[in-house]
């Protein structure tokens, strides 16, 4: 077992459901112990028919499908029926990674309305903290009663972000402030409940920014691999986009990164071995 900062990160994730009043938060959480995954992949592409097929494909290796569902050139709400189909076959949550960056009242429409309607099928959403915790209220306002769940941007993977140090903590305890609907954050590492000077309370950490082949991209991405997001950062969710979607047997790779998260899942709790 690692040297864990957080008594949370020694819990299995099924029993850290416990920790969490939030519906969406303790699904995924069982659901991950169940299908024994805590890989997300990010599939950014931009046609219907492969998001579609990447979905079922890629369903049985996954306990989040992580979307930008504005890149899609040719969308129509059929996309959405068949999403929401492909998350109820597979058990999978489906998050919607939007980032909105807005005050409370704007972020409340482009939540709930537009082309998209993103609180009507994305379970998670996420946000940048920046405007305050207005944009968590906003939010809240229209996702809550439809049991939705919210990350915030604690982190980013990109290089030379703004979001660090006092941002970071200012972020951790945003969410604090807002645990019923804040049930994570997009992050690096696992940050430290005390360091805002408040109760450490267990939140979900999801990360992305993974690869096992490449250090980064020529925009500035920068990669690490699944045991250090989740053995040593102490991270929780592993998300990987063109390392999966973009290879040649994308089920192939998919195995791989779930294998290998898991495996750090297991260490890092102090599990042995691993039952298919
Ligand atoms: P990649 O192909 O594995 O590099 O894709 C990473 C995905 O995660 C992509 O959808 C990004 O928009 C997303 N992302 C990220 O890379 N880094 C971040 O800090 C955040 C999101 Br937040």
């Amino acid at each position: 077992m690692s040297n864990s900062t957080s008594p949370y990160a020694s819990q299995r994730y099924s029993a850290r459901a416990a920790n969490f009043a939030n519906a969406t938060a303790v699904q995924l959480l069982n659901l991950m112990d169940e299908k024994k995954t805590n890989l997300s992949v990010a599939v950014d592409v931009t046609e219907k028919k492969d998001l579609l097929r990447l979905a079922d494909e890629l369903g049985p290796y996954i306990c989040v499908l992580k979307t930008h569902i504005d890149i899609l050139t040719d969308f129509d709400p059929s996309v959405i029926t068949t999403l929401t189909a492909l998350a109820q076959k597979h058990n999978y949550l489906i998050f919607e990674d939007r980032k909105f960056a807005d005050i409370g009242s704007t972020v409340a429409a482009q939540y709930a309305h537009g082309v998209y309607k993103i609180a009507s099928w994305a379970h998670i959403t996420n946000a940048h903290p920046v405007p305050g915790d207005g944009i968590v209220h906003g939010l809240a306002q229209v996702g809550l009663p439809l049991g939705r769940a919210l990350l915030l941007l604690a982190e980013m993977s990109s290089k030379g972000t703004l979001a660090r140090g006092e941002y970071s903590q200012e972020t951790l305890r945003m969410a604090q402030d807002n645990a019923e609907f804040v049930v994570g954050f997009i992050g690096q590492r696992r940050l430290k409940g005390t360091e805002s000077g408040k109760e450490e309370r267990d939140f979900l950490y999801m990360t992305p920014g993974v690869s096992m082949a490449q250090p980064g991209d020529a925009l500035g991405q920068q990669y690490r691999s699944p045991e250090q997001v989740v053995e040593e950062s102490e991270c929780d969710v592993v998300i990987v986009g063109r390392g999966i979607y973009g290879a040649q047997d994308p089920v192939a790779k998919a195995r791989e990164y779930r294998e290998a998260g898991w495996n750090a899942y297991l260490r890092r709790t102090g599990q042995t071995g691993r039952s298919e």
